[in-house]
């Protein structure tokens, strides 16, 4: 039975009125305090935000993580002195008063837009319109998923979302809705601030949509309501909990809604409303009391909703003493991979450095993905619809449906930039490590939620394949050029390039391990050798294979040549090859000694310390060989470097081809370290 479903009555003999204008007073003179932010979106949606958690919600502010909370997204991010304002009213221990009066300022935790991380309860960050709604399908599916491993007993939540006019007029609104609705994720309500006013003006400047009649297309159930009659926000809630399939709540508000002369402007936007129109304000709802002051019967009527959810956690938490399913559950919610996994790895390594395997790094990917989803049920997997391109699903992991979440591969549609906020949602409610893949190129379209995965570091392992003009025929419209330097300037996002099938197997290993930072594996489409053997240290040695994950420190000496190096080239991806043969040409043709370096990630490169960093480098000449653009090379070949790559787009032609006519040879490497140095 659905421990949340039944509504409870309003809390002591404090009206919910109050308790709203609660929020529109603190959010109002938050703002004007700190002369910046957006007043008019807390106060439209105070009257919604407070039937919300005073009939229905279940969290406890003393136990922020609890697992079985119902999860809330503040999509529409600008309007963050509303979730400020609740977690003060609610009794967060970190958003005493003084943080609200020190809203937006530096080191505070009242950030601009609500972050993740930044304050205790903050599910998700948003600010970026439609990243909230997009994400909260990943939550509502990590809950339907989680549920039927572990049982509604264990797992039984709801994911609560306040979107805006904006949130619903991004591109990937659409492709989340379309998700949601698919897979009817039930446990998922959407309120829709639908004041119709966005910051130029009345949204009738720029759309016409039928917004509910676009989430009924999608399969949503649908109401509107007026968003500040409270009854009939509640009932709205009650029928939407009672659905089989997500829900939209339109509700009708007035933006700053209780400002007299302003409200209903897109003034009140995101600009303080000025001490005449606050102090119109408080007469006008009836306001008494001085700024950031809070009459202590307002703030027990909110403090009890904190302890309705408390009771609810004790609750949760004696069915999980007494549960069967308590240990896997709590350890699938703290994230740890088993041994296991990392020991598959270590014998894969093994295994395929004696072979000697020459696969594509894609194909090599899809084999280590088969020991690691063999090992763990942990991962979960999926594709934008390339699943057989980005072979990212292995043996026995059956499919996501819609009524049936039990399994574990999720075929995302041709939604990148869904899929990638779907798997920060998922990583980010727990319970599981999201992979999902698509062409490198793509990359782009994913973009604004892998920008999120790495400011929130979240372990979102993005499977990118088709990595350059390697991929051939289908040319320049799918050839990767800038995208390497575009993740590579993302801060604390791990771009991993392996060249082989070792490097590969090390790199999924690195991913798996980074629980706060989302990693990318750029992975070929065209065959590669197996280089580690042939070409490092441990040719030389008896035992070809060491339990070292060299790809670790980020670059490595593949080759360092018997004599002292005249040359450093250093690569990545498929243009090790590329390296190794051009060493051993300068090597038998023109005896110089080339050293070859693999640098299958910057990141962990430059975490080194300097010796290391220096040894890797050494202090000959150096070039650079990667089919990508050289934006970022030269702070690894310096001043006196050379770059061998990609200065404009691909081509479409066979791969071979491609490689001769861009001049990314073993002939075209040679020549320019022969013009380098001699
Ligand atoms: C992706 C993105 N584009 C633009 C913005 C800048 N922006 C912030 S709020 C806003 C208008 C949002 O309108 P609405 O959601 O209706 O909010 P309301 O004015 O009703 O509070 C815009 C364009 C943003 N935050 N994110
Ligand atoms: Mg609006």
């Amino acid at each position: 039975m659905n421990s949340q479903a039944a509504a409870l009555k309003p809390v002591a003999a404090v009206s919910e009125r109050d308790m709203a204008n609660a929020i529109r007073a603190l959010a109002m003179d938050s703002v004007q305090k700190a002369n910046s932010g957006h007043p008019g979106m807390p106060m439209g949606m105070a009257d919604v935000a407070t039937v919300l958690f005073s009939r229905f919600i279940n969290i406890d502010p003393s136990a922020p993580n609890w697992p079985d909370r119902d999860r809330f997204v503040l999509s529409a991010g600008h309007g963050s002195m509303l979730q400020y304002a609740l977690h003060f009213l609610l009794g967060y221990d970190d958003m005493r008063i003084e943080e609200l009066q020190r809203f937006r300022q530096l080191g505070s935790r009242t950030a601009g837009h609500p972050e993740y991380g930044h304050a205790l309860g903050i599910e998700t960050t948003t600010g970026p319109l439609g990243q909230g709604i997009s994400t909260a399908v990943g939550m509502a599916l990590a809950e339907r998923m989680l549920a039927a491993r572990h049982g509604a007993d264990l797992v039984d939540h709801f994911t609560y979302v306040i979107a805006g006019d904006g949130c619903l007029q991004e591109g990937i609104s659409h492709e989340a809705i379309d998700l949601a609705g698919h897979l009817k994720l039930s446990r998922l309500i959407v309120f829709w601030d639908d004041n119709a006013i966005s910051i130029d003006g009345p949204t009738s400047l720029s759309t016409s949509m039928d917004q509910p009649a676009r989430f009924k297309a999608a399969g949503w159930h649908v109401q509107s309501v007026d968003g500040h009659d409270m009854g009939a926000v509640a009932a709205a809630i009650e029928a939407a909990q009672q659905s089989d399939r997500p829900s939209l709540i339109a509700c009708r508000t007035m933006i700053g809604k209780g400002a007299p002369n302003l409200g209903g402007s897109e003034k009140t936007h995101g600009a303080p409303l000025g001490d005449a129109e606050i102090a119109a304000t408080r007469e006008n709802i009836g306001w008494a009391y001085a700024p950031f002051e809070v009459p202590d019967d307002i703030l027990f009527a909110w403090r009890e909703i904190a302890e309705r959810g408390q009771a609810a956690r004790h609750a949760w938490e004696q069915r999980l003493a007494a549960s069967p399913q308590r240990q896997a559950l709590e350890s699938a919610v703290a994230g740890n991979l088993p041994d296991t996994v990392f020991e598959a790895l270590g014998a894969f390594r093994k295994e395929h450095v004696e072979k000697a395997t020459k696969v594509a790094t894609r194909k090599a990917s899809e084999m280590a993905l088969g020991a690691i989803n063999a090992a763990t049920d942990l991962t979960v997997g999926g594709s934008a619809d390339l699943t057989h391109s980005n072979l990212t699903i292995t043996k026995g992991m059956d499919r996501i449906a819609p009524d049936d979440y039990a399994g574990r591969y999720i075929h995302y549609g041709i939604r990148e930039h869904g899929m990638a906020a779907a798997m920060n949602g998922i990583a980010l409610h727990g319970g599981f490590v999201p992979y999902g893949g698509t062409f490198l190129c793509f990359a782009d379209y994913a973009r604004g939620a892998m920008r999120l995965s790495a400011l929130m570091g979240q372990r979102v392992i993005y499977v990118m394949t088709h990595d350059s003009i390697g991929l051939g025929e289908d040319g320049p419209t799918h050839q990767p050029v800038e995208h390497l330097a575009m993740l590579r300037a993302t801060p604390n996002l791990n771009v991993f390039r392996p060249a082989d099938i070792i490097e590969t197997a090390e790199c999924w290993e690195l991913a798996l391990k980074s629980k706060n930072r989302p990693s990318v594996l750029v992975l070929s489409r065209q065959n590669l050798p197996m280089l580690r053997q042939a070409h490092s240290e441990e040719a030389h040695s008896d035992e070809p294979h060491s339990d070292e994950n060299r790809s670790r420190q980020g670059a490595y000496i593949l080759r360092e040549p018997a004599e002292h190096r005249a040359v450093t080239l250093i690569a990545t991806g498929s243009e090790v090859e590329i390296a190794v043969a051009a060493a051993e040409r300068l090597e038998t043709e023109h005896r110089i000694a080339a050293a070859v370096v693999s640098m299958p990630c910057w990141e962990l490169f430059e975490e080194q310390d300097a010796d290391y960093r220096k040894a890797v480098l050494g202090s000959a000449p150096r070039i650079a060989i990667e089919a990508a653009a050289r934006l970022g090379w030269d702070r690894w070949i310096g001043d006196t470097g050379a770059f061998v790559g990609m200065a404009g787009f691909g081509a479409s032609a066979p791969a071979p081809d491609l490689y001769r006519h861009f001049d990314i040879t073993p002939e075209a490497v040679a020549a320019a370290t022969l013009k380098l140095i001699i």
